[in-house]
């Protein structure tokens, strides 16, 4: 058993540390761990109290993640954790970094919680389609109340130590960086007053008063019904509160558990599962080792202050660094500037940022006219309009403005980045990093590696990505990289079965039902049909639609018609317009089953992922997972693409695209990837 803990005596109070790196996971050493030095702690006449503490980064994290879909090994974690709250002795939970899921539940367990004011504590394990399965569901309701129980562990969001102290879950905070002094002193105070040996499980004020609100629980499902349509962990903690408050502790926890197994043993925890460690196992690149030196960026340039190029600036601003933004006239910069103080207002009115904060990022922010402004600047991104030529004499000029070792990026999201990196004398540091809009809010970063891309370059763009809050998939260069590429499939195949005689909001309910937020054309509508497809003269459906003045959500009228309160419904004038469309393009119409509208979408998606990733243009099948998840909130609840394939079964993938390619041509020919896989019984999880 590799060693993962320590017990040290500090007069009468033992100090239990754990020393599991990187977070301090419940792992079966750790569980094992806790019980001997427990046990210990509890025998020795001369101990009094325990501290329960945790080395490194953080208290612990929860749950070892990739133990589930295991074997199970005993002791499980509640186990331990009864063994904690049975525990003849005092024993203090002291918190730093993030105390999450088992990692709060063992904290739960113990008497009394201290944490340092950086600490955040939190029950996330509904982002991995599971509940919190070692009491987490019983205990918290017992300390702050079912209605905010259920808000705490649906959300799964961690709250700061002050927070959690108000709340009750802490009872003490400790001075920074003196958690264990602190501790040490909050137990003598504790001993010396007589402390009781408090256990949550017994608090039954709370809970008591829920009893006499049994309505609470449906009223929360009413509000949250959209936010949990399509998953099964919300639905199983919301039954998981309710035993809490309607069943003794004992029969609660056996509830809890039940529940527990059996969102362990679905389809979806293992699908978010896999996102979780796709999206950092996609931080690696296979060939630029993780110590390979990166280079500073200490101050960044902007080129464009458009809604990208100030999207893009704001994620610098917000974690402190500085930002030269460079427009070519004044009233573009004006305006730019102005845009994002706006969005920093509206985060100061929702309590996201303090009016300290928001002076202190636009202290940040220098506007100029002259690319020279950028001489200094350790990495510049342009983010101007999508024109090669434009950007080709972009990038010659920054070439000559910018300082030896900079770096130049592109923010383009389908142009050819060897081409950009083609007009300047530094191919090797230039870059693709293909923000999605909105670029200060969208998670995914596409981070374009071109030919010539240096491997510290790439290395640097990498880590700047997490250092800026964003979740970067590194891609190849191809038209439209991974993510856009990949949904173009989706969209394509979306207005061929608009023409061939399917209704909008059929294609649309489609997809919703998948687990999208919206359907392709309720989103057109939201876009706006006169901005879609401008610059292509190219007739469409939608430039048809827009020539009758149907612009969409904002002309009342679209793909669908929009009352007063912008409530959608089916339009027969919309059907009649793309009814005529088919007619002059000479589409043959058709009826569906609605499993074969899905297929019909989404397969064409798997099958261009799988040519993504057999061109090299992705490292992995879980990028592309990782891509779509982060940069079109394909539903995680599914895995991403690759991921439900794998469940679909590829040999029914290639039967969809056999079919559209008699239909459509060699375009959707299944690809030759996707093809030696389902032949040969293996899947995308497998490569
Ligand atoms: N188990 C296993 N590995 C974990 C892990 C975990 N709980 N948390 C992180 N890692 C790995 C991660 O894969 C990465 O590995 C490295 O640690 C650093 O992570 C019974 C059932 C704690 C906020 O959901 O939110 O408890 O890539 O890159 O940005 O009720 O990790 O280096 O090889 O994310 O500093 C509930 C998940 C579990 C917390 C740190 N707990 N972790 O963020 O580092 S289920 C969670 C996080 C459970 C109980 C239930 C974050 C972090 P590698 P990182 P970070």
């Amino acid at each position: 058993m590799t060693e993962v803990a320590k017990l040290e005596k500090h007069g009468s109070i033992a100090v239990l540390t754990i020393d599991s790196p990187p977070v301090n996971a419940l792992g079966l050493d750790v569980r094992r761990a806790l019980l001997k030095y427990i046990s210990m702690a509890e025998a020795d006449p001369e101990i009094e109290a325990v501290i329960l503490a945790c080395a490194g980064q953080t208290f612990s994290a929860g749950a070892d993640i990739s133990e589930f879909g295991k074997p199970f090994q005993a002791p499980d974690l509640g186990v331990v954790c009864r063994h904690i709250e049975n525990s003849s002795k005092i024993i203090v939970a002291a918190i730093h970094g993030t105390a999450l899921g088992g990692g709060l539940e063992v904290a739960l367990c113990c008497h009394y919680r201290i944490a340092v004011p950086s600490a955040r504590l939190g029950l996330p394990e509904v982002a991995l389609g599971l509940l919190p399965g070692a009491g987490g569901t019983q205990r918290i309701p017992r300390l702050i109340g079912a209605r905010k129980a259920l808000e705490f562990i649906t959300g799964g969001a961690p709250v700061s130590a002050s927070a959690a102290r108000e709340m009750g879950i802490v009872d003490e905070v400790a001075d920074e960086g003196a958690l264990v002094g602190s501790a040490l002193e909050y137990v003598r105070k504790l001993i010396a007053g007589g402390a009781p040996l408090r256990r949550v499980r017994d608090l039954e004020d709370r809970i008591a008063a829920d009893r006499q609100q049994p309505e609470l629980f449906d009223e929360f499902r009413r509000s949250n019904a959209r936010a949990f349509r399509g998953k099964d962990a919300p639905e199983s903690i919301v039954k998981a509160i309710e035993a809490a408050v309607a069943l003794p502790f004992e029969e609660g926890l056996a509830r809890e558990f039940e529940l527990f197994v059996e969102l362990e043993k679905g389809l979806q925890a293992k699908a978010q599962i896999h996102a979780f460690f796709a999206e950092r196992t996609a931080s690696k690149v296979k060939d630029v080792p993780g110590d390979t030196p990166v280079l500073p960026v200490r101050t960044v340039g902007v080129v464009g202050a458009g809604t990208m190029g100030g999207g893009i600036a704001m994620n610098f601003l917000n974690v402190g660094i500085p930002v030269h933004i460079v427009e070519t006239a004044q009233a573009n910069l004006d305006r730019g500037i102005a845009t994002i103080r706006k969005n920093y207002e509206i985060s100061l009115k929702r309590g996201k940022l303090t009016a300290e904060a928001l002076e202190r990022r636009m202290s940040l922010l220098h506007a100029t006219l002259d690319l020279g402004d950028l001489r200094d600047c350790d990495l510049i991104i342009e983010a101007v309009f999508e024109s090669m030529p434009l950007k080709q004499e972009i990038f010659a000029k920054l070439d000559a403005v910018a300082r030896d070792g900079a770096i130049l990026a592109s923010n383009t999201s389908f142009l050819d980045l060897n081409q950009i990196a083609r007009a300047t004398s530094r191919p090797d540091h230039v870059i693709g990093l293909h923000f999605f809009s909105p670029a200060n809010v969208m998670p995914l970063l596409e981070v374009v590696r071109g030919d010539a891309t240096a491997k510290p370059v790439v290395a640097t763009a990498m880590k700047l990505a997490r250092k800026i809050g964003k979740v970067p998939v590194l891609s190849g260069v191809c038209d439209g990289f991974i993510a856009n590429r990949a949904m173009r499939a989706r969209t394509e195949q979306a207005d061929l079965l608009l023409l061939q005689n399917l209704s909008p909001d059929a294609i649309d309910a489609a997809i919703y039902d998948y687990g999208f937020a919206m359907g392709p054309f309720r989103m057109l509508d939201l876009v706006g049909l006169d901005v879609i497809g401008r610059d292509s003269t190219e007739r469409s459906v939608a430039k048809d639609l827009v020539a009758a003045g149907r612009m969409g959500q904002k002309s009342g009228g679209g793909y669908y018609d929009y009352d007063e309160a912008r409530a959608a419904r089916p339009s027969e004038a919309a059907l009649d317009i793309i009814r005529a469309h088919a007619a002059w393009k000479g589409i043959a119409q058709r009826s569906f089953s609605q499993e074969e509208i899905v297929a019909r979408l989404l397969h064409p998606v798997v099958n261009e992922g799988a040519k993504i990733l057999e061109e090299g243009i992705a490292m992995r099948a879980s990028d592309i997972d990782v891509a779509m998840i982060k940069g079109y909130n394909w539903p995680v609840q599914t895995g991403g693409p690759m991921f439900w394939a794998d469940a679909v079964g590829l040999p029914r993938i290639v039967e969809t695209m056999k079919a559209l390619e008699a239909e459509q041509g060699e375009a959707m020919r299944p690809s030759r990837l996707l093809v030696e896989l389902a032949e040969s019984g293996r899947t995308f999880g497998s490569l």
